[in-house]
């Protein structure tokens, strides 16, 4: 049987009724969301014809439904019983009230416009969704826009973001303009592009805009550390590719310095990260017990491959964290795994909780202590894929690998809450290897050959980009939030709390304006509450 993604409709049950049969299907590992979104497959409610579910739902019509289950309270019992979900039969489905076989399905709600809450942090946003057709051109017009960097270019490029990001919301295919007409945040630029894809398929200033210039730029830019600003200048020099950079450019810089290296080039896969997971927890719990680590950014969020592993700490006792990431580098430098990197000292003071900073990427910068570096993996951790006790790929946060809940998501959220504890990897072999090499070869010798000469050596580990932050217990959820991202997720929930709320958000904490006072929180659903804003899990937060 396909995987199950549940949403049991709130209206006519009982709030704590609703919470029971939550906690009872997951329990049975089945996934069950809070939100409605594209990765439903199964409704469960308690109306008793599709029309009643569709205007509770505020759906447009009941094709938003045609890829849906849409079943009777009598399925999840039966489902419950067998301990898993049973197969569908005819009297679970709920039906429509009228057969509409005369009126083939234009009735008057197929003119109804959808209706979604303003902000994205108000809205689940999945990896997987209906309208990927019109999210990536939107997004290439996004990212022309930011790689041109003029006048307005950057609020140009949120605007085609906020309605791509929209649009990833909707829990149907889009198939008329009509249904865009309740929507907010898709202006007439965005709903031209959106028209002529509907009528020809693609849009041609999208096409168009594919040119020599935004091929190289994009290439440019995805190397570590190079901005739209050097890509621009690479070529004015008349550079086209990224052997022409690497051997036109010199710097000192060791970001610049390791920008061409191949391994930084390539995706940093699902495994990998759990395995330098595994590796950081392990050096940090011998030096600091009980401490708190968390793998953030798009793994957590779902995604199987980043461009770096971003891995966020802290300890429950006040204090202890201070002094903790320079003895966690340490150990790690005598274990040959680093290459190269740099340590940030915390920059953090309580006027940042209120400082107004702009809403932009760069406003959006936290001032916590960290380690921005590449360290060494073994080439073979990336062969094999790290397993847990089941048997399946072990999980990251609260989420599963793909974006599509297609494992049971933990409910509670607190700090203690760890994700899966990895089983050994099997790869200690291969680390102890790198270890001994690094104490039999003088320490160090690698990693003072140039970046490329280290490429080109006969070796058995890949070099991978890792982030390491640490934070104070007292900020840790509101850190989580921030660092888990994604970047426009949170833009939007900053500018949400600000003209909404008046109240400042970052990943230091969140300050109340009009009272003057911070609201701290123990979990990341107390950042939500704090917020007057439902709880998104991770994987719903891909804006
Ligand atoms: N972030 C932050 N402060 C920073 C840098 C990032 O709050 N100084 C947030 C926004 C991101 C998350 O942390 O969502 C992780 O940043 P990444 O740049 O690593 O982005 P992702 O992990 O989302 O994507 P990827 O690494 O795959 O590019
Ligand atoms: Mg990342």
């Amino acid at each position: 049987m396909k995987m199950v993604c549940l949403f049991i409709l709130p209206s006519k049950i009982q709030k704590r009724r609703l919470e029971d049969m939550k906690t009872a299907a997951r329990k049975r590992n089945i996934t069950v969301v809070d939100i409605f979104c594209s990765s439903v497959t199964h409704i469960v409610t308690e109306h008793e014809n599709l029309d009643q579910v569709v205007k509770t739902m505020k759906l447009a019509d009941t094709g938003a439904l045609d890829k849906i289950q849409v079943l009777s309270v009598a399925w999840f019992t039966d489902s419950m019983k067998a301990g898993a979900p049973v197969p569908v039969e005819e009297r679970h489905r709920i039906k429509r009230e009228k057969a509409d076989t005369d009126n083939g399905g234009n009735d008057s709600n197929r003119r109804n416009p959808f209706i979604l809450p303003e902000y994205a942090c108000q809205r689940a946003t999945c990896l997987k969704h209906y309208n990927h057709k019109f999210t990536r051109a939107l997004e290439i017009l996004q990212k022309h826009a930011e790689l041109r960097d003029n006048e307005h270019d950057s609020s140009r490029a949120l605007a085609f973001r906020r309605a791509s990001c929209v649009l990833k919301s909707l829990p149907f295919p889009l198939t008329s303009m009509s249904q865009l007409k309740k929507l907010t945040n898709i202006g007439d630029h965005c709903k031209r592009v959106i028209q002529e894809i509907l009528e020809d398929g693609e849009c041609s200033e999208v096409t168009k805009l594919q040119d020599d210039w935004f091929h190289k730029m994009v290439v440019f830019t995805s190397i570590f550390g190079i901005g739209s600003a050097t890509a621009k200048k690479w070529i004015e020099k008349g550079w086209s590719t990224i052997k022409d950079a690497q051997e036109g450019h010199i710097s000192s810089d060791w970001r610049v310095k390791w920008a061409f290296h191949s391994d930084l080039n390539t995706p940093v896969k699902l495994q990998e990260a759990q395995y330098i997971q595994q590796i950081v927890r392990k050096e940090a719990e011998t030096i600091l017990p009980g401490i708190i680590l968390q793998i953030t950014g798009g793994f957590r969020r779902g995604w199987e491959e980043g461009h770096d592993v971003d891995i966020l700490m802290t300890h429950p006792e006040d204090g202890k964290e201070v002094g903790f990431l320079a003895r966690l580098l340490h150990r790690l430098h005598n274990k040959g795994i680093i290459l190269c990197g740099n340590l940030e000292k915390s920059t953090y003071s309580d006027d940042m909780l209120t400082l107004d900073s702009k809403l932009s990427a760069k406003g959006q910068l936290d001032h916590f202590e960290k380690w921005l570096g590449i360290i060494k993996i073994p080439q073979s951790c990336s062969e094999t894929p790290a397993r847990d006790d089941s048997g399946s790929l072990s999980n990251i946060g609260s989420c599963d690998h793909k974006g599509t809940n297609s494992v049971a998501h933990p409910t509670s959220n607190t700090a203690s809450e760890q994700p899966l504890n990895y089983q050994p990897l099997n790869l200690h072999e291969s680390f102890e290897d790198l270890e001994s090499k690094a104490k039999k070869q003088k320490l160090g010798t690698e990693n003072e050959l140039s970046p490329m000469k280290l490429a080109k050596l006969d070796r058995n580990w890949i070099a991978r980009r890792v982030d390491l932050i640490v934070s104070p217990y007292n900020q840790y959820f509101y850190a989580l939030v921030g660092w888990t991202g994604n970047k426009q997720f949170n833009r939007d929930i900053r500018t949400y709390a600000q003209k909404e709320l008046g109240m400042k958000l970052s990943s230091h904490g969140l300050y109340d304006l009009n009272k003057n006072c911070a609201l701290p929180a123990r979990s990341e659903k107390e950042v939500f509450e704090n917020l007057k804003l439902q709880y998104l899990e991770p994987w719903e937060r891909n804006c």
